[in-house]
């Protein structure tokens, strides 16, 4: 696969080292088992939407209303995006111009909140967003914000706590959604609380955008005011986001986002999103969204059956949340040793985590990237298998286990090729 010089000649010419560390990432992204739930890989359409000189373009403003001229064609392509998402989600309003997810998220924030407003979203270490009001983020140094929890012993969220919580702090804003949920969130739950207390509800799908699409989640249309989205995990396209809303909302949201927000929109983000967008309205995209529930709820059996203690005892979606705890090794050291081993993951937190967050008790573990692979059941097996013998050899320090998982994990991914990637 080493293609650079083929696949990216002027780069290859012009800067052979900004070139080479290109190659060397599409090489470790297709000799690995990439098992980060926020990850996956684009098609080469996506990327190669990505790099085009759409990048040369400024466009402040929204189709049909922009500060500078020569929009002919970006207005096209930015309108083709927002029907897309329309479509594929079912929404009366989409603005897809946010850069990423928290920039998304701090639109909402200036659409609806004052500065020391109440906002109220899951705690970070819980399974939240910095976002939705975390103590170190913006959102929580400049906003009064409440955070709700999950319960010791079941991992979830419970409704009838965050209920009683919204009624004592009457939040103006609350989220749902965040980065380390396995379960199914319950939009419709939450929508009742939201009303109940006046509240704007956003639902932060961007764990779970692809699976909506996809129907294999059901969707928090037409509980959620307000669906917040990263483009680049489980959807599949380039980095950015999307906000969406019913049509009451529309004006407060575009404008937070431009020109409460940002300046120009990435244009080549905005033809790449439509395309992804394009790609997820596909029949096939059904099957890749149910293929890769089936491909977790599989890893985390696989996992219990090796006395892994799974957080919320398993999985609804594309994500697995692995307390270490039991396993007297933390969540650095078994990230650290399985990716020398070919198993990329991350350490994470896990609710109650007596640990520090850079070096807590759990890793966090998903399948989107491994089912664009075309990994199936029994690649979860063997990727199980792997991470109980990598865990037991983080304890032990011992590196000659890791090497050679690592080797059999190259001959698995020489079987998967991985898309977007030049063979
Ligand atoms: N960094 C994202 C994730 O990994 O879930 C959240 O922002």
């Amino acid at each position: 696969m080493t293609t650079t010089a083929l696949t990216y000649p002027a780069l290859q010419a012009g800067d052979p080292e900004i070139a080479r560390l290109i190659e060397q990432e599409e090489r470790r992204q297709a000799d690995k088992i990439r098992l980060i739930p926020s990850e996956n890989y684009v098609s080469r359409a996506v990327l190669e939407a990505t790099g085009t000189v759409l990048t040369n373009k400024y466009s402040e403003g929204y189709p049909g209303k922009r500060y500078y001229e020569g929009q002919q064609i970006i207005d096209q392509v930015e309108a083709l995006a927002v029907q897309r998402a329309q479509a594929l989600f079912g929404v009366d309003h989409a603005n897809v111009q946010p850069y990423s997810g928290s920039p998304a998220n701090l639109a909402v924030y200036l659409a609806f909140l004052q500065p020391g407003d109440t906002v109220m979203g899951m705690a970070l270490p819980m399974g939240g967003h910095l976002t939705h009001g975390w103590g170190v983020s913006i959102t929580g140094r400049w906003f009064h914000s409440v955070q709700y929890d999950v319960r010791k012993d079941t991992g979830r969220a419970d409704l009838d706590e965050v209920r009683a919580l919204a009624l004592r702090e009457r939040p103006k804003v609350i989220f749902c959604g965040g980065t380390a949920i396995p379960r199914t969130i319950d939009f419709a739950g939450f929508a009742a609380i939201a009303r109940e207390v006046e509240a704007v509800l956003v639902a932060d799908i961007a764990h779970i955008a692809g699976l909506i699409a996809g129907g294999a989640h059901p969707s928090p249309v037409p509980h959620a005011d307000v669906i917040s989205t990263t483009t680049h995990k489980t959807l599949r396209g380039p980095r950015g986001a999307m906000l969406m809303s019913r049509a009451e909302h529309a004006r407060a949201l575009d404008r937070a986002v431009f020109p409460g927000l940002q300046g120009g929109p990435h244009n080549h983000t905005t033809a790449a999103i439509a395309v992804a967008l394009r790609e997820a309205s596909q029949p096939a995209f059904r099957g890749y969204a149910q293929t890769t529930v089936g491909n977790a709820r599989a890893l985390g059996e696989e996992l219990a059956a090796r006395g892994f203690d799974l957080v919320s005892g398993g999985t609804d979606n594309h994500l697995l949340l692995i307390d270490l705890t039991s396993k007297n090794v933390s969540g650095k050291q078994a990230a650290t040793a399985l990716d020398k081993a070919g198993l990329v993951t991350n350490a994470n937190t896990v609710p109650y985590d007596p640990r520090k967050p850079f070096d807590p008790s759990g890793i966090r573990i998903g399948t989107p990237a491994v089912t664009t692979r075309g990994m199936g059941p029994a690649e979860m097996r063997r990727v199980a298998g792997w991470i109980e013998q990598g865990v037991e050899a983080a304890r032990q320090e011992d590196a000659a286990t890791l090497d050679r998982i690592a080797a059999e994990v190259r001959e698995l991914t020489a079987e998967f090729p991985a898309p977007g990637i030049a063979e």
